[in-house]
């Protein structure tokens, strides 16, 4: 058995709820700042959550569900630019504050690093979300907690696929035996579990429903101690909150 030497997180659905309140309202400023009516409802975006990383997301938009759309001729270029003013947009939203992390995320971030654990991120998202997330969310320099930000188009292959968590374990010089993913989707987990990584799911309103295979438990949220999580697939020994100690019997489990 190998100890536990480093947590590996996801971003968007698991430190924070940032897909229906944050990106997508972000790519909706973007596309009216662009003159288009295109209009992502919360139902809408769960479809198009199907697939991951923005630009992809668009691309995936065009083509599944806007189809008389009259493209320009440089589509790559025209994607990269509304990607752009999506992320301004969204790393604005998170400097004012929009969105808080989850509970039990902040708590549980400060225990591992008390405890000389190693943390890292590895997410399909944007960098730059990364880091309004963190430090406006957290606190300023929060991005510091993080040895290694495994992010957006550092790897051309996004989640399902397992090369994000590969690359970050790489940086990091470990093995999957000595780490933990959590992740909050099922895209999430293909790759994380595809990376060879145990996984801790929380699942958020867009993933109560998705299929988690063999994650090591699968809980509504990390939890307070004063607000007990709900277990939904798993077995939690009596613990109401996720802690270290929790972590730790799942990594060995
Ligand atoms: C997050 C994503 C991202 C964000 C948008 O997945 O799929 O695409 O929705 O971010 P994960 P960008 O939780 O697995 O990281 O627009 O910056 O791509
Ligand atoms: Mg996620």
């Amino acid at each position: 058995m190998t100890d536990l030497q480093a947590l590996l997180f996801d971003v968007d659905g698991t430190l924070a709820d940032t897909e229906k309140d944050g990106h997508r309202v972000a790519f909706n400023r973007a596309f009216a700042d662009a003159g288009l009516d295109w209009d992502w409802t919360p139902d809408l975006y769960g479809e198009l959550l199907a697939v991951t990383g923005g630009k992809e997301r668009i691309r995936y938009y065009l083509q599944n569900f806007n189809r008389d759309f009259d493209a320009p001729e440089d589509l790559d270029a025209f994607i990269r630019g509304l990607h752009a003013a999506k992320t301004d947009h969204y790393t604005r939203m998170l400097a004012e504050g929009a969105i808080p992390l989850r509970p039990g995320v902040r708590r549980l971030l400060e225990e591992a690093r008390d405890a000389g654990l190693r943390l890292a991120v590895a997410t399909t998202t944007t960098p730059a979300n990364v880091a309004a997330l963190l430090n406006h969310a957290i606190e300023p320099g929060a991005m510091d907690w993080f040895e290694v930000i495994a992010a957006g188009d550092i790897v051309p292959a996004k989640k399902p696929a397992p090369d994000i968590y590969a690359w970050a374990m790489a940086q990091m010089g470990l093995t999957p035996a000595a780490c933990i993913a959590f992740e909050d989707s099922r895209n999430g987990i293909l790759s994380s579990q595809g990376a060879g990584l145990k996984t801790i799911v929380t699942v958020n309103d867009y993933t109560r429903d998705d299929d988690f295979g063999k994650a090591a438990i699968v809980l509504d949220q990390m939890g307070e101690p004063e607000r007990p999580f709900t277990v939904l697939a798993g077995d939690a020994g009596g613990a109401e909150h996720l802690d270290l100690d929790l972590v730790r019997r799942l990594h060995a489990g």
